[in-house]
């Protein structure tokens, strides 16, 4: 059955989010990284799906494990924290790759500073969970898995 091919998820996180639930709880909540681990790993399990966690604050670092995903990685969700706002390069990486991206942010990037107003990653991903704290990364998970069977099996 097709719906049992093998599906592997990378969850990419960026800069600081190490830090998330430890400081600034009115803009990122007090959820940990840990918590968005034990989150993905439940949803990965009620999908069927294999799941893989990177955290990096080296714009280098994510996208060596960007190109990396090629040929073993079904869908990426990534949340590249500030390198959002700035890095071509991470954008490019995802573009070359042409692996099925879902971006996350936990706070409402569309309502806060205006240079993290605009995200470079948001153009090469098929859409973008922000404002909803760790539970738009399980939203994310939820249409990426859809996306993949729905396209790509
Ligand atoms: O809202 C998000 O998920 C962000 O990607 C988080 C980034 C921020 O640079 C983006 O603009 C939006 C920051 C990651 C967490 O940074 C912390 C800073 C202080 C205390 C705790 C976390």
């Amino acid at each position: 059955m097709s719906q049992n091919k093998n599906i592997n998820i990378l969850v990419l996180n960026g800069p600081n989010l190490n830090l998330l639930g430890t400081r600034k709880p009115e803009i990122y909540g007090t959820q940990t990284l840990e918590d968005v681990v034990t989150l993905l790993k439940e949803k990965a399990a009620s999908h069927g799906v294999g799941v893989t966690f990177k955290q990096s604050n080296h714009e280098g670092d994510l996208i060596d494990y960007i190109q990396q995903a090629k040929n073993t990685i079904d869908g990426i969700i990534i949340n590249a924290g500030g390198y959002s706002h700035t890095s071509i390069a991470i954008r490019d990486a995802l573009e070359a790759v042409e692996i099925p991206t879902y971006e996350v942010h936990v706070s409402d990037i569309t309502k806060r500073e205006d240079f993290r107003k605009k995200s470079f990653i948001s153009d090469v991903a098929l859409g973008m969970i922000c404002g909803k704290g760790i539970n738009g990364y399980a939203m994310a998970f939820d249409k990426l898995v859809r996306y993949i069977r729905e396209n790509t099996m």
